[in-house]
């Protein structure tokens, strides 16, 4: 008797709401009303770095928890928080990040596992052995305790020199062999295998020197099969943006990794509503890149003090940056318009022709002599796709050695790929991407994809 009643006062309700939805609708096409819903509608994801120290201020957390699908710890998951002293972790303020992400429902960027920066107090006096046994170390735990709660790690920041060398920095990390950067991509992919594992940097926000010895680095670790799927771009930018930016990350995306900005920021001086704009549309434009970091949420929040860089001024106002970030991730639209990357060694079709409902898969392979890399995007045909497994047959003689983004079945012949949590959801016209590494030669045959 009580049911009945409800059902119909819900049923009013919702046709109520679905009217005026329909209403708002017409003269805005899928327009979406916030950074993440609008990120969202081309399978990308809007975030920011945040502070477990001010997650009790609810300004911050509202227009967090409004606008936000990603988040990244500012400091709390870096060295100096997880490892205080050595072999004794303290996971309270990253567990706390984590936390905030779940709730969400957002993607959690794990930063950083190794920076010359921010090493605690006994790893900066320390050097040689033991100090690359400790940095190892320092990855496989922090990594094992995130163990498949983390949507990309950046497993080593900043580790190229500024100026003209395209070298690498000098460091304590750095002076205990140059193979530390690959040392800790395989320690990370070992202790996590379903994360997404970056290198991160600045001043690499068009063709420099020191993007091109990233570059370089990146197209060795593929070549070499180290373990490396994406490249961050920090992008904190000052009054101009290089007018090679968008070509910039296309050619790291040609070597077959992800490209996300990652810790975006522009000082407030010159055009700053134009270049927030010219950064989402370079994103937007290049298929492989994933996501857009801002550093912060209001300028108050921010590390660069007195350039009030962020989206939403110090009282948690919209700015006119803000408004230029949503309509230009408006501006394309409910479905990824790009195409993939034609040039470099991933070759194969990657956007599936995906008609109707159900889902699609194909797979842009990077082989090399008893090895390769597959990268497998999954695509939503015209209805949102909730859960999707993708079969393939490895051909005789391969076998998988690590799968990211997703949970097999089998390791040889006939093997299949489920979703992880964070990747499950596809929106309607969008996709997502897994990997795997195999020895021998790689699978040819478009896999077989299946909702639910
Ligand atoms: O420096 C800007 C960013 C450059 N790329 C890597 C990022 O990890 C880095 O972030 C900043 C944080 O935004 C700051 O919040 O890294 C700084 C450290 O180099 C952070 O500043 C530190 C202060 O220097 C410390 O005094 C303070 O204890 O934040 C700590 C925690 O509040």
């Amino acid at each position: 008797m009580t049911i009945r009643p409800r059902f119909v006062v819900l049923s009013a309700a919702v046709a109520a709401s679905v009217l005026a939805a329909g209403i708002t609708m017409i003269g805005t096409a899928d327009a979406a009303s916030t950074l993440g819903a609008s990120a969202a509608q081309s399978g990308r994801y809007f975030g920011a770095a945040i502070a477990a120290g001010k997650l009790s201020n609810s300004t911050y957390t509202g227009i967090l928890n409004r606008e936000f699908n990603s988040v990244t710890p500012e400091n709390e998951m870096k060295w100096d928080a997880t490892e205080p002293s050595q072999g004794s972790f303290n996971y309270s303020g990253g567990d706390r990040i984590l936390s905030q992400g779940q709730s969400m429902g957002a993607k959690v960027r794990g930063h950083a596992l190794l920076w010359y920066q921010q090493e605690p107090g006994w790893a900066q006096s320390m050097s040689g052995t033991a100090l690359r046994n400790a940095m190892m170390n320092h990855v496989t735990q922090v990594a094992t305790h995130y163990k498949g709660k983390i949507y990309a790690w950046d497993v080593v920041n900043e580790a190229f020199a500024d100026g003209g060398s395209g070298g690498r920095r000098d460091s304590n990390l750095q002076r205990t062999g140059n193979d530390w950067i690959e040392a800790a991509f395989k320690a990370a992919r070992a202790a996590d295998p379903n994360a997404k594992l970056c290198y991160n940097d600045y001043n690499t926000d068009g063709v420099n020197a020191k993007s091109t010895g990233i570059y370089n680095m990146v197209k060795d670790f593929k070549a070499r099969g180290v373990p490396i799927d994406c490249v961050g771009f920090q992008s904190h930018l000052g009054t101009s943006i290089p007018g090679d930016y968008q070509s910039n990350l296309q050619r790291f995306a040609a070597l077959g990794v992800d490209v996300q900005i990652t810790e975006l920021d522009v000082a407030q001086g010159g055009n700053q509503a134009n270049i927030y704009a010219t950064v989402t549309r370079a994103c937007l434009a290049v298929s492989r890149c994933t996501g857009i970091t801002v550093w912060g949420i209001r300028d108050s929040d921010s590390w660069r003090t007195g350039e009030n860089p962020l989206l939403f001024d110090n009282s948690g106002n919209k700015k006119a940056a803000y408004t230029s970030v949503l309509n230009a991730l408006n501006a394309a639209g409910p479905t990824n318009p790009t195409t993939s990357p034609t040039t470099g060694p991933t070759t194969g079709p990657t956007t599936p022709p995906a008609g109707g409902g159900g889902c699609t898969a194909s797979t842009s392979l990077n082989s090399w002599n008893g090895g390769y890399v597959a990268t497998v995007r999954v695509a939503a045909g015209a209805s949102a796709v909730n859960g999707w497994t993708v079969s393939l047959t490895l051909p005789s003689g391969s076998a998988l050695t690590s799968v990211w983004s997703a949970t097999n079945t089998g390791t040889t012949g006939a093997v299949s790929f489920r979703n992880v949590s964070y990747n499950g959801q596809i929106a309607a016209g969008g996709y997502t991407e897994f990997g795997f590494q195999g020895t021998g030669t790689g699978p040819a045959a478009t896999p077989a994809c299946q909702v639910g």
